[in-house]
């Protein structure tokens, strides 16, 4: 296909970003606020990169579907992405759930979110859908994964990457043919498949999909009156139209965006250790993730802040940051901060030693205080003195410790302790 046609057939394409996981493996990161708007890399939401995808690809009518706390989402997408111009059919409209209520049922799996909202998306009279998923790390040129689609003349193709075999009982599944035909799916099964002649990898669904427009319309009126159906894509309707349609398989390597020599990168920052570890990569030399590629912005909400300050609290104690990324907004008076991340308007206090630690807009680290490893809420209030990140047991006890040794702080569980004390 020219390069031209290509374009041509994104503009005849509607982006669908679900938004409505609840991401509780994020404990209280995500107490309050749906996980597509948890703060990422300093000043990004996590639904930044998908969106920015979409922006990047050219794909620019786009609908977000919403469901549990979407309060900031919308306010989110209000304030940081209204830049697109509906005069040009440029959007990103949100359709939350409620509007489609029928008594108390909230959206079952993700293919009845879909369903649920077929007018509005309808109505926009795109030929390709894509679906997308609001709660992925990645730069992605949808484009490369549309020409694929379209050049198999595929009913539906689904974006795959090899994942370690261990991690793959997260994921779907996906055996493939030479040519890309899906052959089979398996969401989340207990004894994944390796690739063969490759036993350590598993070929994984990322979770997002290309249908033809008429095509899923179809195949979603026909699941949404199927018996036992949960009307969840990866549980569902995709394994439903193996057999039965033209399932290819896009590999992800194809259409991610060049970084270097780097392999391709893509992550679900699911789980406390992999939202730290995400955030962290960011502070090496030369990080996997790479956000200052002019050529693939990452658009997110401008806020009007200060820049970032360094000053000494004494005469003797510098404010420092050491391979770190501290944000518009943020003060560091006489602290030193080490291989951390200072998201907008943070505040480190005179002698203060954060190591390790990402600290979400707002937080204020009191003087003194020792923190490593740890990931600290917004908006929290650090008291003077206090250490975190040495004593697992200590740590276990007040606040929430990962699998991987990190700790969470959040205002709750400070509130807590100062109650206890
Ligand atoms: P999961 O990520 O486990 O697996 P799911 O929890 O259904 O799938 O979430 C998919 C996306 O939809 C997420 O972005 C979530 O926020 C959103 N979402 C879920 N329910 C929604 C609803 N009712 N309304 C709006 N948005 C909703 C899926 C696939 C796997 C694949 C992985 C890759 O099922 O096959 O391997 O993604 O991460
Ligand atoms: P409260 O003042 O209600 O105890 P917080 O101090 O946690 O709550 O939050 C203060 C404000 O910041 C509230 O309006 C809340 O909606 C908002 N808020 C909390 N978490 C986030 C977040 N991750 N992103 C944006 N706003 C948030």
């Amino acid at each position: 296909m020219s390069q031209r046609e290509v374009f041509l057939a994104a503009q005849r394409t509607v982006a669908l970003v679900l938004a409505g996981g609840r991401g509780k493996r994020l404990h209280d990161l995500t107490r309050r606020i749906a996980k597509p708007v948890l703060d990422f890399g300093g000043k990004y939401r996590i639904i930044d990169f998908t969106l920015s995808n979409c922006v990047n690809s050219h794909i620019r009518r786009i609908l977000v579907l919403t469901q549990y706390n979407s309060h900031l989402l919308l306010e989110h997408l209000q304030f940081g992405w209204s830049f697109l111009d509906p005069r040009i059919d440029e959007f990103v409209h949100v359709l939350p759930a409620q509007q489609s209520l029928e008594g108390d049922a909230w959206y079952a799996g993700t293919a009845d979110a879909v369903w649920q909202n077929l007018e509005n998306i309808r109505r926009h009279g795109p030929e390709t859908v894509l679906v997308l998923a609001g709660d992925h790390i990645y730069k992605m040129d949808y484009r490369l994964f549309l020409e694929d689609h379209l050049e198999k003349d595929a009913d539906v193709t689904v974006a795959c990457l090899e994942v370690p075999l261990d991690a793959a009982r997260d994921f779907g599944v996906v055996e493939a043919a030479e040519d890309d035909r899906i052959l089979s799916f398996a969401e989340k099964p207990l004894d994944p498949r390796p690739v063969p002649g490759r036993p350590g990898l598993a070929f994984a669904s990322m979770g997002i999909y290309l249908f033809k427009a008429s095509f899923l319309y179809e195949r979603l009126a026909e699941d949404a009156i199927r018996p036992g159906s949960s009307h969840d894509f990866g549980r569902d309707v995709i394994p439903f139209l193996v057999p039965h349609a033209r399932v290819f398989a896009h590999r992800f390597g194809r259409s991610c965006v060049p970084n270097l020599d780097k392999a391709p990168y893509w992550r679900d920052v699911g789980t406390l250790d992999a939202y730290w570890e995400a955030n962290m990569d960011l502070t090496s030399v030369d990080p996997e993730l790479n956000l200052y590629d002019a050529a693939w912005p990452v658009y997110t909400r401008l806020e009007q802040s200060p820049p970032a300050k360094f000053v000494h609290s004494d005469p003797h104690r510098n404010g420092v940051a050491i391979s770190s990324l501290v944000s518009a907004g943020c003060i560091v008076s006489g602290a030193t901060v080490h291989r951390s991340l200072l998201f907008s308007g943070a505040r480190a206090h005179s002698q203060a030693y954060l190591h390790e630690a990402v600290v979400l807009p707002d937080a204020d680290i009191g003087e003194g205080a020792r923190l490593h490893r740890v990931i600290v809420d917004r908006g929290c209030r650090i008291p003077p003195g206090l250490v975190a990140g040495q004593d697992p047991e200590a740590d276990a006890r007040r606040f929430h410790r990962t699998a991987g040794g990190a700790t969470l702080i959040s205002q709750r569980m400070l509130d807590r302790l100062q109650g206890t004390r």
